[in-house]
């Protein structure tokens, strides 16, 4: 079976490709294809968006993910917005401004959410979701992973999702958690 990823984010290919390695699906990059616009109002729109667009185009089997960090304080945001929160063009500055929004703030809950669409392109389409709750740190710590991981203790834990293998990130994270069901899902038999 081979399934194209449909993500143009680096630290998603990765944790996808480590959470379905049991899988025995050949995973295909996205080549020269290009992501249509993130237009929908929730974590599942986007990904149904981007898996169905991918699987359209390609004739293949399309997995996507949708994602985001969710700030009690905030009242939610930056949600569907994270990878462009502040209209911050860098991860590292979206985590300035993070933390900049976050001063003297009491409230540091937090919590990631993941949605997975595996889209065929006959039009069928499975989705996974998962989330984690955790707290905003004052300032970064870990170099691993990406995106607001540095920022983020998750519940029960004393390192952050930086400060943690991808395999204990996997074991705990949204996205992890999105997957391994896929992967449960999927273990006796091909896809569908
Ligand atoms: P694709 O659409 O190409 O998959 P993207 O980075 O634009 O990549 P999203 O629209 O789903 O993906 O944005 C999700 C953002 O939320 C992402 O850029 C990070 O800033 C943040 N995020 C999601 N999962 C995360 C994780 O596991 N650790 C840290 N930050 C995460």
């Amino acid at each position: 079976e081979s399934v194209i990823v449909a993500t143009g984010n680096a630290g998603k290919i990765r944790e996808i490709e480590e959470a379905l390695g049991g899988l025995n699906w050949q995973l295909d990059g996205l080549g020269g294809l290009t992501l249509p616009e993130e237009t929908g109002a929730t974590y599942e729109e986007n990904a149904a968006l981007k898996a169905c667009s991918v699987a359209l185009a390609t004739g293949r089997p399309a997995l996507a993910d949708d994602s985001g960090l969710e700030v009690a304080a905030l009242n939610g945001e930056p949600g569907v917005y994270s990878a462009r929160f502040g209209n911050r063009p860098s991860d590292l500055e979206r985590n300035l401004y993070l933390l900049e929004r976050m001063r003297n703030q009491p409230d540091r809950r937090a919590k990631f959410v993941s949605v997975v669409v595996l889209a065929y392109p006959d039009g069928v389409v499975e989705e996974y979701r998962g989330e984690v709750a955790g707290v905003l740190l004052e300032g970064p710590r870990g170099e691993s992973g990406f995106g607001y991981d540095p920022l983020f203790l998750p519940d029960g834990h004393e390192r952050t999702f930086a400060e943690m293998t991808t395999e204990e990130k996997r074991a705990l994270s949204h996205r992890g958690r999105a997957l391994e069901a896929l992967r449960l899902a999927h273990q006796s038999g091909q896809a569908r």
